[in-house]
C-alpha cells in the first residue's frame, strides 16, 4: 500500500475516533441535563464513527497495509446549551469534510484509484453528516431559551434509529 495513503488513512481513523468520543461526551452532556432523545441521537452518531473508522482500518488491511492507533484526544465535558452542542457538531463536521476532501486530493496525487474511489462514499457521507447537524442547530438557535419546542426536538431526536 502506497505509505503516504496509509499514514494519512491511519490518521482519519484517529480523527473519526475522535468525532465518536465527542458525540459520546455531548450525548453524556445533554443526559446529565435531562435531554434524552437528543443524548440518544448524539449516542447514535458517535456509534456511526465509529464505522467511519473501522471502514478505514478495514481498506488499509485490504490493501495490505499497516494499522497504527495513535492516542484519542480528550473532548470537552460541557457545553453552554444544546444548540452551541450542535452547533459544535456541525463546526467539526465541517472540518472533518475538509480532511475527507485533502484525503481525495491525495489520493488523485498519488494515482491510487482504489483510495479515490473508496473515498468516495465518505465525500456523500458528509455532505449528509453536515446537512443534518446544522439543521438541528439551527432549528435550536431559532427557538431559544423556549422549554416546550425544546422539548419537542428532544422527542423527535430520540427517533433516531441505530
Ligand atoms: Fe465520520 O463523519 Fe462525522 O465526523
Amino acid at each position: 500500500m502506497n505509505k503516504k495513503i496509509e499514514n494519512a488513512f491511519n490518521k482519519q481513523i484517529n480523527a473519526e475516533l475522535y468525532s465518536s468520543y465527542l458525540y459520546l461526551a455531548m450525548s453524556a452532556w445533554l443526559e446529565s441535563k435531562n435531554f434524552k432523545g437528543m443524548a440518544h441521537w448524539m449516542r447514535a452518531q458517535a456509534g456511526e464513527e465509529q464505522n467511519h473508522a473501522r471502514k478505514f482500518y478495514d481498506f488499509i488491511h485490504d490493501r495490505g497495509g499497516r494499522v497504527k492507533l495513535a492516542a484519542i484526544d480528550a473532548p470537552p465535558t460541557d457545553w453552554t446549551s444544546p444548540a452551541a452542542a450542535f452547533k459544535e457538531a456541525y463546526k467539526h463536521e465541517c472540518k472533518i469534510s475538509a480532511m475527507i476532501h485533502g484525503l481525495v486530493d491525495l489520493a488523485v496525487k498519488e494515482k491510487d484509484h482504489p483510495a479515490s474511489n473508496f473515498l468516495q462514499w465518505f465525500v456523500s457521507e458528509q455532505v449528509e453528516e453536515e446537512a443534518h447537524a446544522s439543521e438541528i442547530a439551527e432549528k435550536l438557535s431559532l427557538i431559544g431559551d423556549s422549554r416546550g419546542p425544546i422539548f419537542m426536538i428532544d422527542a423527535e431526536l430520540g427517533k433516531r434509529g441505530g
